[in-house]
């Protein structure tokens, strides 16, 4: 993916114009505010749209919206509207608050009910004139309500005669980037960072800035930079003036700025002996170092704090609990109406594995459960979804109704970690659906998680959303142009989290792509089923992603989870697989729900098929409520994964024309690999669970591969034969290198089947070191050649590097010599696993 500096002289002069109509490069840098002209006869229906804009009021934040409904309304419409300073007799559109509104117009939406935030689009008639009137209780709500008013006619909707009020579900709409000092970030799949880079903040903010201007188009209003394994020097004295540059690119789209922070930053960089959250001169150390930040950062957010997990610092260290370390960040914050958010995923990583009473799914609600009150109302829990770690299914944390006097917040994941890291289409809103609606039982009434996050159920004053994003300086901001849609649909579902899945795919769809029916229809599909398409090739039955969870959280790495303490593990053996959880024979991490939820989990009987395995742990000819047997679920969902993933490039490809050429070769791309990698994961995991099992495939496919040459049996020049490990990772184990001195070798065959045209599909190895090259004759002709130039996640050839090359159309006779050339490069030593051929589809 190539770099925003590099490719975006266009969308650079687009800004600096403010949406001239520079010829459009589609490069995904505009996400969803492309601000795309509408057809000549969907754009009739805004010809009574005032021609002028008032605003009533001054700040940054309505400048924001006047210059963003300008720019847009020119984008869409073609017309540019008149910035009057006072209203006169023809129509407007009019921004301001309320309050504003009323002052000027005294009997006008006198019953106007609108939360912090919240917007109202009213068509209204003010001193004879039809006035389009965009008004909040706060400047920050009537920017939102600019961007609701473009989407709604980017998406040709109906403007005339509106009165909608928009509010937002929740005080708290936060993304949490995993950004590291160097530029680098943690789990980020697009690039370097936006906001740092070589221990600094960038001296060029310009992406942050359109960052804030995304988040805020979605109604998100808070983000924190760094990630959450904090580097104290964030906070050190000359850092500060930096962080206040982040905040000033962020000021005019309302999104406050917020950093991770370490909590033994008074030892390692204050120059204490200690960071005993008890100790007097630690609370003042936080206290005076907050006051800088907000004398630097008037509208200074609050901090994130990661402690006692995964080998960071905490309260542990001092005997005291996660309350004592919030707290007394959260006192110094307090003055200033900062918040802590305390993050719930704390667990010990070296859990002894052969204790099957042993839980890692168990902490969180162990350890903040007995805080419940402790925490200060500025204080907020902030809990991943699931009690693993974002996997591709899980269950919902029991933690969410294991806090009743304390503020909490859900954690999602946008950066897709688990969910094929952007390299995989995987669309996560349906997911993340399943868990805010999914009912706690935590009353009389439906007590869903969105509900609880949002402070309702249990009457917090504060709560909501955040979700890890990781956005990069690649041009389309998280790598694949269709991975935008997840964070549109988290800002969305954060602003609202009873809109349907549907509703968002078709919205996102619409605004990246245009009102075709069909381009809409074929886009919201493909997303639509992604995530179930990505669990069935990934993950059976609720085991978790079965990647590797020790290395790269990519490909399939099924036994990586067994055998160490991370406590990510499935307990899959000779005789069957699945955690048990229950009360009466396992972990008994099923009784920290609320009653009629534990009572359903307990049972094998009200165990929903697709969490089996994460409760229970069951032998392989177990029939699953589906009629199948476990080990038969598990082969046919990752035949029929890898086959649907094949046929979303068929989806794709009826759209070739329809959409701009630029991101259609984008995506083609991206499906190709995700294709062959889909038969990688299908292959590694059918074999590892025949090899432990024993029990064939009812339909004779896993082990059997039509058409398929291993290289380690072709005639090798030059290339040697080795094993893969874990032997999984390659088909038969086994795979051929070009090892040192080579440097040149090859892998030959006869081709014995009939004249005619061929499909070819060669399985190699593209590591990230090194760059090889490869070529492909049959006899003396060069039929294609190319270079292994990915950025795959490994260094060896393993299922995270194993990808393909596709050679289409190829005319064959028998007889034919088909050979293929490597030349390594660096660590990379042109590996082959196999070749595949089909006839090609008529
Ligand atoms: C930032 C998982 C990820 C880590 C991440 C951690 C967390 O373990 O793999 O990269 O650390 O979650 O959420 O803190």
């Amino acid at each position: 993916m190539r770099y925003l500096r590099s490719t975006t002289i266009c969308g650079m002069l687009l800004l600096l114009a403010l949406g001239s109509t520079c010829a459009r490069a589609e490069t995904g840098s505009d996400a969803w505010l492309r601000y795309a002209p509408l057809e000549k006869q969907a754009a009739q229906k805004y010809a009574h749209l005032p021609a002028s804009v008032v605003v009533l009021g001054d700040s940054p934040l309505l400048e924001s919206a006047k210059t963003e409904l300008i720019r847009g309304i020119r984008g869409i419409l073609g017309r540019t509207l008149r910035d009057e300073k006072n209203l006169t007799k023809e129509n407007t559109i009019v921004l301001g608050t309320l309050s504003a509104l009323q002052s000027a117009f005294p009997n006008l939406l006198e019953h106007t009910d609108l939360r912090k935030d919240g917007f109202l689009l009213a068509t209204e008639q003010v001193h004879g004139s039809e006035c389009v009137i965009v008004t909040a209780t706060n400047d920050r709500g009537v920017l939102y309500g600019v961007f609701a008013l473009l989407s709604k006619i980017e998406r040709n909707e109906n403007v005339s005669a509106l009165h909608e009020t928009q509010q937002p579900y929740a005080p708290i709409r936060w993304t949490d980037e995993w950004d590291n000092l160097d530029g680098s970030i943690e789990r980020g799949y697009a690039g370097p960072s936006i906001f740092l880079e070589n221990g600094s903040v960038r001296a060029d903010l310009t992406r942050a800035g359109e960052y804030a201007r995304l988040l805020a188009s979605v109604g998100l209003n808070g983000c924190a930079i760094n990630s959450v394994n904090a580097d104290p020097r964030v906070l050190e004295d000359h850092f500060l003036p930096q962080l206040a540059r982040v905040a000033d690119a962020f000021r005019p789209w309302g999104v406050q700025l917020a950093i991770s922070v370490d909590v033994s930053s008074p030892k390692v960089i204050g120059g204490l002996d200690t960071f005993d959250p008890a100790d007097a001169r630690v609370a003042e150390w936080w206290s005076k170092k907050v006051d800088e930040i907000y004398r630097l950062i008037p509208d200074f957010a609050g901090v994130v704090v990661k402690a006692d997990s995964e080998g960071r610092l905490g309260p542990a260290t001092y005997g005291r609990t996660p309350a004592d370390a919030a707290n007394v960040i959260a006192r110094a914050l307090a003055p200033h109406h900062g918040i802590v958010f305390y993050r719930a995923f704390v667990y010990n990583h070296h859990l002894d594995w052969r204790d099957s009473k042993n839980d890692r799914a168990k902490a969180a609600y162990d350890i903040f459960h007995p805080l419940d009150g402790e925490f200060d109302d500025n204080v907020i829990i902030q809990i991943k979804h699931g009690p693993i770690d974002f996997q591709v299914r899980e269950p919902v944390s029991p933690l969410f109704t294991g806090l009743e006097k304390t503020n909490e917040a859900i954690e999602l994941q946008v950066t897709q970690e688990y969910t094929g890291q952007q390299r995989h289409l995987c669309f996560l809103p349906p997911m993340w659906k399943e868990v805010l609606d999914f009912d706690m039982h935590a009353g009389e009434h439906p007590t869903p998680v969105k509900d609880i996050v949002a402070g309702k159920t249990f009457h917090r004053p504060t709560g909501g959303f955040v979700a890890v994003v990781n956005v990069g300086m690649d041009a389309n901001w998280l790598g694949h142009p269709l991975a935008m849609a997840n964070l549109y649909g988290y800002g969305r579902l954060a602003w609202n989290p009873n809109l349907t899945s549907q509703s968002i795919a078709r919205e996102w769809t619409q605004l990246c792509f245009g009102n075709d029916p069909v381009v809409v229809q074929t886009i919201s599909n493909m997303l639509l089923t992604s995530w179930p398409i990505y669990e069935s090739y990934t993950g059976p039955l609720g085991a978790g992603t079965l990647t590797d969870i020790l290395g790269s959280h990519y490909g399939p790495g099924v036994e990586s989870s067994e055998r160490n303490g991370w406590g990510q593990w499935h307990r899959a053996d000779h005789d069957g697989i699945g955690m048990d959880r229950t009360a009466a024979t396992g972990t008994g991490y099923v009784d920290q729900y609320r009653a009629p939820v534990a009572k359903s989990y307990e049972s094998l009987a009200t165990t929903p098929d697709e969490l089996l395995l994460f409760f229970h742990h069951v032998p392989y000819t177990y029939v699953l409520h589906s009629g199948k047997t476990v080990i038969q679920h598990i082969y046919d969902s990752h035949y029929a994964g890898a086959e649907a993933s094949a046929n979303l490039i068929q989806q794709w490809n009826s759209l070739k024309g329809r959409v701009d050429d630029e991101r259609y070769a984008e995506v083609l791309k991206h499906l190709e690999y995700q294709a062959g990698h889909a038969i990688v994961w299908r292959d590694a995991v059918c074999n590892w669970f025949f090899r432990v099992s024993g029990i064939p495939d009812q339909h004779g496919r896993v082990g059997h591969y039509p058409g398929r040459i291993e290289a380690e049996g072709m005639q090798l020049q030059g290339y040697l034969p080795f094993d893969v490990i874990p032997s999984e990772d390659a088909s038969g184990g086994k795979a051929v290198e070009c090892a040192p001195p080579a440097k040149k070798c090859s892998a030959a065959f006869r081709f014995d089947g009939a004249a005619g045209k061929y499909e070819m599909d060669v399985e190699y190895f593209d590591q990230n070191n090194g760059k090889s090259e490869f070529r492909v004759l049959v006899g003396d002709r060069v039929v294609d050649e190319w270079a292994a130039d990915e950025h795959l996640p490994a260094k060896k050839p393993n299922a995270d590097s194993s990808t393909r090359r596709r050679i289409t159309g190829l005319a064959l006779r028998p007889g034919d010599n088909i050979r293929i050339e490597g030349i390594p490069d660096g660590g990379e030593r042109a590996s082959l696993d196999y070749i595949e051929i089909q006839r090609s589809p008529e």
